[in-house]
């Protein structure tokens, strides 16, 4: 059977490519099971996904697809339905909303949560009902008994009238993450790919940057945070796991920067030390690495970032969020305090560590003072890097319950609106209305940025010559460039959502 899996075409803001990770961890697990994979990621490939379909006739065709992806998704299933193949869509969105996408003509197949053992099971229900696939139907429907069986599944079930659409039980999060195949780094075009953030750029030109999964889920309960899929425990790898998969980026596939993508790697601090020790003894610090979401100031302490630093990280980031202790407690509910995180930058830097802010503007309940703490909250802790995010309600999350409780106002009207690192409010609650918060983030640019003391500082490298171009554009989209809005008498255009931007860095 010839498989494909696919991220689609992204119109969203993304200055950096990645290579994507759940792609990965399905393509290892097939290939483990004795498939056949090829992986198709739109971020860097150059060939249109639709020629690639219909040049390489794939029995099924596997679509990953976060929220603000679901059209393009839709449209990659549509593109795949055509040429014949099964279509199946997972990831964060279909975890969320599976069902409108299962009613749709060109999605066979929809896969809620975590999908390593769900696709192999799916290969091995197609064997076994193997008229489906020649099916000209569409959308198909499937009869035979092991599709009942798979967890996680939403299919539609042959019955005298066609069929009618089933959602299996959820599939329990996996918790033996050891045995889970590595992911197929080796099958993506890595040097295709970006520095993994931007103060990495001017490290290697030429970056071969992995990326690595140590633990998944958070047991936090941020009220914007969406994790549909990794959850809301925390499951970890054994450090010797982890060490193997770190050996074959270092040794076999050359890796020159890894980035550390867990939402909360540092959960647990003796073994986060722990990994840092190995990485030592191993001779694995070899290839400097950055926690790119950002680690939780909570569970650190100055010898962990000392060890960090031995081990070969070049930069922490935190999401430090807000500069409002009461924003962060009852609105947020981020579970820190702002001296937790002052410590944690002292101790960072102290251990020789470059540093990162995540800050967020326009939370439920926010005021133009709660913002401009957070902006001088920003300037007191001094980071190498800051990024300033406007909001983005997610579906599930308890934000997005408190916008519909509140009658917040919420301009996003499809899917394709949510992107997030955005230079656009999505939505305005009382006095918070869109252009304050807005106002207050290109502020937040321009006062961090443009500071005196930065100045002097970036004017010195040789980094932010060599970039000037491309530094003078974004520096006109985030410090100046103020967006209109529709009003609500005239509704935002189909392509408001699709306009490309991008990070400072
Ligand atoms: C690293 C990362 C990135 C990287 C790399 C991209 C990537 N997709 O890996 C970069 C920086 C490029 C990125 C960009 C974006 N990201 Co991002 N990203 C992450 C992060 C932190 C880790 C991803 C990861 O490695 N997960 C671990 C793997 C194992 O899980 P997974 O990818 O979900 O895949 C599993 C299942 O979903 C399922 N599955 C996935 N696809 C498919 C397909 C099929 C056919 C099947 C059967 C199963 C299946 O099986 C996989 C294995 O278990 C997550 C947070 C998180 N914890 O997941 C956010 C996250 C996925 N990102 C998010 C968003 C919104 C985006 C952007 C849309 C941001 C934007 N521009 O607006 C873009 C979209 C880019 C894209 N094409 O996906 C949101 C999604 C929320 C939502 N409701 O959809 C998340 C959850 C963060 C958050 N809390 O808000 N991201
Ligand atoms: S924002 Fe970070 S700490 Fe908060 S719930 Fe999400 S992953 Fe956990």
């Amino acid at each position: 059977m010839r498989i494909l899996l696919a991220s689609p075409e992204s119109k969203l803001w993304n200055s950096r490519q990645h290579i994507h990770m759940g792609l990965g961890y399905l393509a290892g697990a097939l290939r483990a099971a004795g498939y056949d994979v090829e992986l198709y990621d739109a971020a860097v490939e150059e060939e249109p996904l639709s020629d690639v379909m219909r040049r390489g006739r794939y029995d099924v065709v596997g679509i990953s697809s976060p929220t603000p992806l679901i059209k393009e998704a839709w449209e990659a299933a549509r593109v795949a339905k055509s040429t014949g193949a099964v279509t199946i869509l997972g990831g964060p969105h279909l975890t969320i909303e599976p069902n409108e996408s299962i009613h749709r003509p060109e999605v066979d197949l929809v896969v809620r949560g975590e999908g390593e053992a769900a696709i192999v099971e799916i290969m091995q229900a197609l064997e076994l009902d193997a008229g489906v696939q020649k099916s000209s139907l569409s959308p198909r429907v499937f009869e035979h008994k092991a599709w009942s069986e798979i967890l996680g599944l939403s299919y539609r079930q042959k019955d005298g009238n066609g069929g009618h659409v089933v959602h299996n039980p959820n599939r329990p999060l996996r918790e033996d993450l050891d045995s889970i195949p590595f992911p197929a780094h080796d099958m993506f075009k890595i040097e295709r790919y970006t520095n993994l953030q931007p103060l990495t750029d001017g490290l290697i030109p030429h970056s071969r940057s992995y990326t690595i999964v140590t633990s998944r889920g958070c047991p936090f309960k941020c009220t914007f945070c969406s994790k549909p899929v990794t959850g809301d425990t925390w499951r970890a790898r054994s450090v010797e796991n982890v060490i193997a998969e770190w050996r074959w980026l270092v040794e076999d596939l050359k890796a020159t920067e890894i980035g550390v993508t867990d939402d909360i790697w540092n959960r647990d601090i003796k073994r986060a030390k722990e990994l840092c020790r190995r990485l030592i003894e191993e001779g694995l610090n070899t290839v400097p690495w950055i926690t790119i979401h950002g680690m939780k100031v909570n569970f650190t302490d100055l010898e962990l970032f000392q060890l960090m630093k031995a081990a070969g990280a070049k930069r922490v980031g935190f999401g430090v969020e807000s500069g409002d202790q009461e924003i962060l407690n009852k609105v947020i509910r981020k579970g820190q305090t702002l001296d937790q995180v002052r410590q944690a930058f002292r101790d960072a830097k102290a251990a020789g560590l470059e540093t990162m802010g995540f800050f967020i503007f326009g939370m439920p309940h926010e005021t133009e003072e709660t913002m401009e703490k957070t902006i001088r909250f920003a300037l007191e802790l001094e980071p190498d890097l800051a990024h300033f995010m406007i909001v983005s309600p997610y579906p599930g999350t308890r934000l997005w319950e408190m916008l519909e409780e509140e009658g917040a106002e919420i301009f996003s009207r499809d899917w394709s609106d949510l992107a997030i690192q955005d230079d656009k409010a999505h939505f305005q609650l009382g006095d918070l209305t869109a252009e304050l918060v807005e106002r207050k983030w290109h502020e937040a640019y321009r006062r961090f940025y443009l500071r005196p003391s930065r100045l002097a500082r970036r004017l010195a490298k040789w980094d932010t010559w060599r970039h000037a171009p491309e530094r003078l554009q974004d520096a006109v989209r985030f410090f100046f460039r103020e967006r209109k809005r529709p009003t609500s008498a005239t509704p935002p255009q189909p392509e408001w959502s699709g306009k490309a931007a991008r990070r400072v860095g």
